[in-house]
């Protein structure tokens, strides 16, 4: 493993070996981490949410703690500065720019990423000291349609499930969610309880077959946008066959007549699904007491988000289905503190605590408590809006914290010049190189994951603690402190003089109670007092408490609504449509995950999957580039052509920025059209046009060193050896070593050159010493080689004619693409032990280890023996 230690790094100092309990810093899952400044990674057999298991992202964390790529002090364009000439610099800024224009004219933009603490006291400043409530949060883009929809129907943004009732269900329905890739761990605790009682049934809601449909005894495959013509088809059904529950209607639920009369208006068949498919859907839904609706981004992010998901809960509500054991809707959070920033009013219509700014009452009793100068008097700018405001020239200071909106906003490129328009820019991050940072006029270096304290809330309300069990590197600073700092420059220093997160966390539960009349969901009373330094994995407002299985809802009738819901018309044509989402192996925009060389061999250049028929219609073939353009944008992709969409549907991952790829950021496609009542952008349904991209040339390289993303198409990613690429050329270059040299830095190396005219390949192999630096190989079409081969060569003193080859001997198997990310398992091997017998996923494991560590893997090892058993029928 990489720890710190293996780097010369004088930034560095030698930290005991002791593990220290702490809280994975990727999805809502919140796993339990033992970590070490060595590296080492285990899971927490103690932690609620993963009892000691990780998924790939989780155990590879020790390959993304080194100092690399670091950003270690302030800088202001571009030159180090010091903590208090930036900080100087800054608050002049902010302060006069609400001093000209007032203090709408200044935004926070922050992140699910944040730490409570950090998230609260940046929350504090904006609302409660300078006035204005346009802070926003990347959790715009991610939960704001299922924070909308649970305040229309429970009158207060409450997740009532807990993981265990996945476990317990007799029917978990997952709409919108590749459960298998963004949150394993849970996936894997179904997994587990399937396998133990195949009674529980899974039903998987998504245009696209993906790794989680694996799991589902039944997949439906709706049209995008389908959820709520499938979920009101629901509902009419239960209504017409006599399956809501009237006790709990009547007690507990007001809006049932309207939402079901216009449930029975809509046509289910709108979903895109069959008589037969709705019929076996509903019976199953229907007759089974203990259903949880788990859902994710196919639900928040569209144009009618929040319909979706009152649509999902008009169901449970309508039969009782909540806050029972084994049942309820679950809107599961993405990012490790995505809950967190809900609780403090990260959001820019939302006050601290779950308290709404719209009530003078709420807004009188914070500012108060905070004795602060003035308290914000309506909702903020939302994030899309938000950076319109920086387009037009509203915005005349940004801090942007812990994000890179460059990368992860709709219309991305319109994002980069909206940013480059604000007189004032600071973005505080913990790489030196963002496309966010590379836009900003000062740069605040922030301690990262295991460097720095404070607590996170996981998608079933529970706090952990992260703790830091490294130094903070060079100047970096935690972000509560460089929050708080600017505050204090700005004037506000008494209002912001905390010691530590644990004063903040303490404050934070005072508020709590200083607004617990006001009779909201969120009660933090069991943390009053809390031993904060040892503080256990704890649900609020109690472990294993469940809302509403009583009713006690939070509208002032203390009933909950039923949301009459349309179904959007469905959408006529045949253009292209776009989807895009997630890898298994890499987190958003790659600062951190894409650092490990375990993940990078998973997915190594941007692609797009495209079905057969349209490959075929684009005359596309496997390992082609593909070139997409909206009206706000382009982009070149690899084909990926596979029939995991339907005809028309193309997919792509979110995780390419212009710092690792050319024409691979896939925002800059994506319109910036937003569901209406929530504000989060529709991600998930892009009509675009595709064309095929014809390259002069095509090339693959692996280094020792960082590659350059050249070319007109060119994506560089890590590898077990170093550094991978693929690139291509519209124009055939004078000198292929002139351009190799450039692309792989490597002017200063000994190079050997090889033409083959009956292949058509150039071939480059350069050499420091006897050390293999680099390989670059070219041709007019895709480079058919086996590229784990060539990587495992680099570093090695293999000479050159062997190294240009390309491909392996007979005594050394080509491995392939890697599957299994821990053991670093290729699909090659694991075809050839399918073919030698090994078709179970655990006779798999014992012939070749392949998920037999974090298990992420399991889905593609069943697909890829289902696969194996497909071919074997057809001959
Ligand atoms: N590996 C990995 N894991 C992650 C993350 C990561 O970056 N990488 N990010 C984390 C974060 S912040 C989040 S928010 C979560 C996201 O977790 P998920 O929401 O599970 O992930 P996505 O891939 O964005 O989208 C989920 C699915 O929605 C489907 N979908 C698209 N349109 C529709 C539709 O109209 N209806 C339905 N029913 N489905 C549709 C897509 O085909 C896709 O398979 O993942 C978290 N976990
Ligand atoms: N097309 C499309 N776009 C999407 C999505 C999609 O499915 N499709 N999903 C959306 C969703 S759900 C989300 S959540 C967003 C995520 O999008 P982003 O939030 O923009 O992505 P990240 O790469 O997680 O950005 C986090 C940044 O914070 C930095 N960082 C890490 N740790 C720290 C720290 O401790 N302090 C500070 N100050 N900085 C730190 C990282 O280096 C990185 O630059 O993307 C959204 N965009
Ligand atoms: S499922 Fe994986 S990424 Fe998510 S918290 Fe657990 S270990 Fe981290
Ligand atoms: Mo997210």
């Amino acid at each position: 493993m990489t720890g710190r230690q293996d780097l010369d790094q004088p930034l560095t100092q030698a930290v005991a070996p002791a593990l220290t309990r702490t809280t994975c810093p990727y999805c809502g899952v919140g796993c339990g981490v033992l970590a070490g400044a060595d590296g080492t990674i285990k899971g927490d057999p103690e932690h609620p949410a993963n009892f000691g298991r990780l998924c790939s992202k989780g155990a590879a964390l020790g390959q993304t703690i080194d100092l690399e790529g670091r950003l270690l002090t302030p800088r202001i364009k571009g030159q180090d500065a010091t903590w208090d000439e930036t900080l100087d610099l800054m608050a002049d800024k902010f302060s006069t720019a609400i001093r000209d224009h007032g203090p709408d004219s200044v935004a926070f933009y922050v992140s699910g990423q944040l730490l409570t603490e950090d998230y609260y006291v940046a929350n504090k400043l904006m609302k409660g000291f300078i006035g204005s409530a346009n802070i926003d949060t990347n959790s715009r883009l991610c939960m704001a349609s299922s924070v909308a929809g649970h305040k229309r129907a429970f009158g207060s943004d409450t997740v009532p499930g807990s993981y265990q009732d996945l476990e317990e269900a007799d029917l978990v329905v997952l709409v919108g969610s590749n459960l298998a890739w963004c949150h394993p761990v849970l996936h894997q605790r179904i997994a587990a309880a399937k396998a133990a009682r195949p009674g529980l049934k899974v039903v998987n809601i998504d245009p696209r077959k993906t790794a989680t449909t694996a799991l589902a005894d039944l997949h439906l495959r709706i049209v995008p946008d389908g959820d709520v013509a499938l979920f009101n088809g629901l509902l009419a059904h239960l209504a017409d066959t006599g399956q809501l529950d009237d006790d709990y209607l009547a007690k507990h639920i007001t809006g049932r007549r309207p939402a079901v009369t216009q449930a029975r208006l809509g046509d289910p068949l709108d979903s895109g699904l069959t008589q037969p498919e709705l019929a076996q859907f509903y019976q199953l839904w229907a007759g089974t007491q203990k259903v949880v609706t788990v859902y994710s981004q196919g639900v928040n992010q569209s144009r009618c988000g929040t319909d979706k998901v009152n649509a999902i809960l008009n169901c449970h509500l309508a039969t009782g289905r909540i806050g029972k054991p084994g049942c309820g809707p679950f809107s599961v959070t993405g990012q490790p503190n995505a809950m967190g920033g809900r609780e403090v009013g990260g959001l820019s219509n939302m006050l601290a605590n779950h308290l709404d700014i719209e009530n003078p009452d709420h807004r009188a009793r914070v500012q108060s408590f905070w004795q602060s100068p003035t308290i914000c008097a309506q909702p903020g700018l939302k994030a899309v809006d938000l950076f319109q405001a920086c387009a037009s020239g509203k915005i005349k200071a940004l801090w942007v914290i812990s994000t890179n909106p460059a990368v992860s906003l709709p219309d991305a490129d319109g994002v980069v010049a909206a940013i480059a328009k604000v007189p004032f820019v600071a973005v505080s991050d913990i790489m030196a190189r963002t496309d966010t940072g590379d836009l900003a006029d000062v740069l605040l270096p922030a301690t990262g994951w295991g460097e720095k304290d404070g607590t996170v809330t996981n998608s079933e309300r529970r706090i952990s603690r992260q703790r830091a069990f490294l130094p903070a590197p060079g100047a970096s600073r935690p972000d509560w402190q460089i929050i708080c700092d600017l505050a204090s420059h700005m004037g506000w220093g008494k209002a912001f003089d905390y010691t530590g997160p644990a004063e903040i966390f303490a404050e934070y539960v005072a508020l709590g109670s200083a607004t617990a009349d006001f009779g909201r969901d969120l009660d933090l009373s069991i943390f009053a007092d809390v031993d904060y330094a040892n503080l256990l994995p704890t649900q609020w407002p109690q472990n294993d408490k469940r809302f509403f299985a009583d009713g006690g809802f939070y509208h002032a009738d203390g009933k909950a609504r039923m949301v009459a819901v349309r179904a959007p018309v469905r959408r006529q044509g045949s253009d292209l449509t776009l989807n895009t989402g997630r890898n298994r192996d890499q987190w958003h925009t790659m600062t951190r995950s894409g650092k490990a060389p375990r993940l990078g061999a998973h997915l190594a250049e941007p692609y797009v999957e495209i079905h057969p028929g349209d490959a075929s219609d684009l005359a596309l073939q496997a390992g082609d580039l593909v070139h997409l353009k909206t009206g706000y944008g382009q982009a070149v992709l690899r084909a990926l052509i596979t029939d995991r969409g339907t005809r028309g549907q193309l997919f792509a991952p979110m995780h390419w920025t212009r710092q690792n790829s050319t024409g691979g950021c896939i925002n800059a496609l994506v319109p910036s059209i937003t569901d209406p009542i929530s504000g989060q952008p529709a991600s998930k349904l892009t009509a675009v046009s595709a064309q095929k991209f014809t390259a002069a040339w095509y090339g693959f390289a692996a280094s020792v060193s960082p590659l350059r993303p050249g070319g007109v198409y060119g994506a560089i990613a890590r590898s077990l050896t170093g550094w991978q690429g693929e690139f291509a050329g519209q124009e055939t270059p004078p000198s292929w070593q002139g351009l190799a040299q450039d692309l792989l830095n490597m002017a200063d190396c000994e190079v050997t050159e090889v033409s083959d005219p009956h292949q058509r390949q150039t071939r480059l192999a350069f050499y420091r010493g006897e050390t293999l630096a680099g390989l670059f190989f070219a041709r007019p079409e895709p480079v058919s080689l086996a590229r784990a081969f060539a990587i495992s060569l680099i570093g090695s003193e293999t000479p050159p004619l062997q190294a240009l080859a390309g491909r392996s001997g007979s005594d050394q198997p080509d491995p392939g693409a890697s599957v299994c990310a821990c053991m670093n398992v290729g699909v090659n091997t694991l075809r050839a032990a399918i073919a030698a017998g090994a078709t179970t996923v655990q006779a798999l494991g014992e012939a070749t280890c392949a998920g037999t560590s974090c298990g992420s893997c399991k889905p593609e090892l069943t697909s890829l023996i289902a696969q194996h058993s497909v071919a074997m029928a057809a001959e």
